[in-house]
């Protein structure tokens, strides 16, 4: 019997790094334990959230035949430290990687594990255990061109303990409803120029029945009444397809947040909150119309406005997500943003930092969007839109973790802001979001 291990970064880079549940390596050993039904092959996930990035090492403590990596590219620099301690104190055992950055840099960190994984990993996760059984395994493997996790099991949670399953502060708006994070569908269709949405893939949902079947298990087995979607679309676009899934939602009497895209009709929003939900993250992004056409975000201001109204009119509680430093900003961004604020009274205002991640338009093509190229900084450990990440949300943010670019002082928008510019608005924005208390 050998051992699978799938382990989960310390997200360093999270001030709340139990915020979510690691999904993907629980559906990636769900997906081996299915398949090889405990012979050959038994798998293991070992969470490392939390912990000090240097001391990983010393909380693996048992040997394993193969560990798994699912890396986004922040995490890369991490892993690749952990895995050059884990040879050494290991050696034979294999190291595996997929996902985000492995899909964007397949030659790099071919260089780095023994195996790396694109495109979509059921398939070949499979086959390359089957390999490694046989004494076989090939450096790389893409066996998926399509994105296919309706046909596999949806994560199983058992690999970890309760407490890091289940919590009570997922649903902001709803303190002590026991939650957990979910994944009914994946992709997004747009291509926005800051999403590193480098798959472009179109939104695939698991049916109705199996979300179903997800939710009595979470129900039965962890108590859970509150779902935090992770999902980038948490209510499918297209009204045909949100009518039967939210019926299907309602039936089971949770509460749930997710994200959404502005657009979602008043009838169907209703029909949303009466099927438990609460709170929607709205993808706003600027308030600027030239801004939004310029990143392709396809929404106007105005269907923003009426997003918002809609939702609380239907006692929907709506974060607005807002990205400052975005190319194309006007002068007055900052006072246009503010009048924005005022005049739509979201519930929270989530203020993040414009951040190059590898797989993104602007970080393929920065000059495009005015970007001076020799300015940006492929720290990818430092990447981090979140930014008020290594202190309390209520102090001053990390400057120095923010803006690793500077646009050209003329780009093809006009005039730019400095570096010390969009620093300076973001600070001036916080304020006023901190001093309105729509940053909790
Ligand atoms: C849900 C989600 C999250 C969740 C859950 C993540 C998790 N680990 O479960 C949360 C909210 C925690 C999250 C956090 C972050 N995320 Co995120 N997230 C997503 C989202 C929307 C879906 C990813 C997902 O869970 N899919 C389900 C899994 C099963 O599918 P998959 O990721 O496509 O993986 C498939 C293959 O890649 C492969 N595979 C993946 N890993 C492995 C490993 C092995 C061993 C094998 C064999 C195969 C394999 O098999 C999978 C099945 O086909 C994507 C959007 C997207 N387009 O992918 C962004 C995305 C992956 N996230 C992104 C980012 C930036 C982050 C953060 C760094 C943000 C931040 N600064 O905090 C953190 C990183 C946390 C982390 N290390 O996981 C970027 C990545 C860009 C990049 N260059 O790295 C994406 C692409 C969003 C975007 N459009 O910009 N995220
Ligand atoms: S920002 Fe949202 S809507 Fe735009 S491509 Fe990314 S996931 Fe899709």
């Amino acid at each position: 019997m050998i051992t699978a291990n799938f382990i989960v970064p310390s997200l360093f880079y999270w001030n709340q790094p139990f915020k979510q549940q690691p999904l993907t390596q629980l559906y990636l050993a769900s997906i081996v334990d299915e398949h090889f039904q405990g012979r050959q092959i038994q798998t293991k996930v070992t969470d490392l959230r939390g912990l000090n990035p240097a001391e990983l090492h010393l909380h693996i403590a048992e040997p394993s035949e193969l560990f798994l990596y699912s890396i986004a590219s922040p995490d890369f620099r991490e892993v690749f430290a952990l895995v050059e301690i884990l040879r050494k104190k290991f050696p034979g055992a294999k190291h595996i990687a997929g996902g985000a950055h492995v899909n964007i840099f397949p030659e790099e960190t071919a260089r780095v594990f023994d195996c790396v994984v694109s495109g979509s990993g059921e398939k070949s996760l499979i086959q390359l255990l089957e390999d490694f059984l046989r004494g076989d395994l090939k450096r790389s493997y893409e066996l998926d061109p399509d994105y296919a996790h309706t046909r596999y099991p949806f994560p199983r949670r058992h690999y970890l303990p309760r407490e890091k399953i289940v919590r009570d502060n997922l649903i902001k708006c709803a303190p002590g409803v026991l939650s957990t994070s979910t994944l009914f569908s994946h992709g997004c269709p747009f291509i926005c120029g800051f999403c590193a949405n480098y798959n472009r893939r179109k939104s695939v949902r698991r049916s109705n029945a199996e979300m179903a079947a997800e939710i009595e298990y979470l129900q039965a087995n962890y108590g859970v009444t509150g779902l935090a979607m992770l999902d980038e679309i948490c209510i499918p676009l297209i009204e045909a397809e949100s009518r039967p899934y939210l019926e299907t939602l309602k039936k089971y009497k949770v509460l749930w947040r997710g994200q959404s895209r502005v657009g979602i009709q008043p009838d169907v929003l209703k029909l949303a909150r009466e099927a438990g939900c609460l709170e929607l993250n709205l993808g706003v992004e600027s308030v600027s119309e030239k801004v939004m056409e310029i990143v392709k975000k396809r929404i106007k201001v105005e269907d923003v406005k009426a997003m918002i109204k809609n939702c609380k009119a239907n006692d929907i509680k709506v974060y607005i997500n807002l990205v400052n430093g975005l190319p194309g900003e006007p002068k007055n961004i900052v006072q246009m943003t503010k009048d924005f604020i005022e005049e739509t009274q979201p519930d929270l205002v989530n203020l993040f930092s414009l951040c190059l991640y590898p797989g993104s338009p602007i970080a393929e093509h920065p000059e495009r969007y005015g970007i001076d190229p020799t300015t940006v900084q492929k720290d990818y450990h430092r990447m981090n839109h979140l930014v008020r990440r290594f202190k309390d949300s209520q102090a001053q943010d990390d400057a120095e973790e923010m803006v690793l670019f500077s646009y050209q002082a003329e780009g093809p928008f006009g005039p730019a802001f400095s570096r010390e510019e969009i620093l300076a608005n973001y600070e001036n924005l916080q304020e006023f979001v901190i001093s309105r208390g729509l940053n909790k």
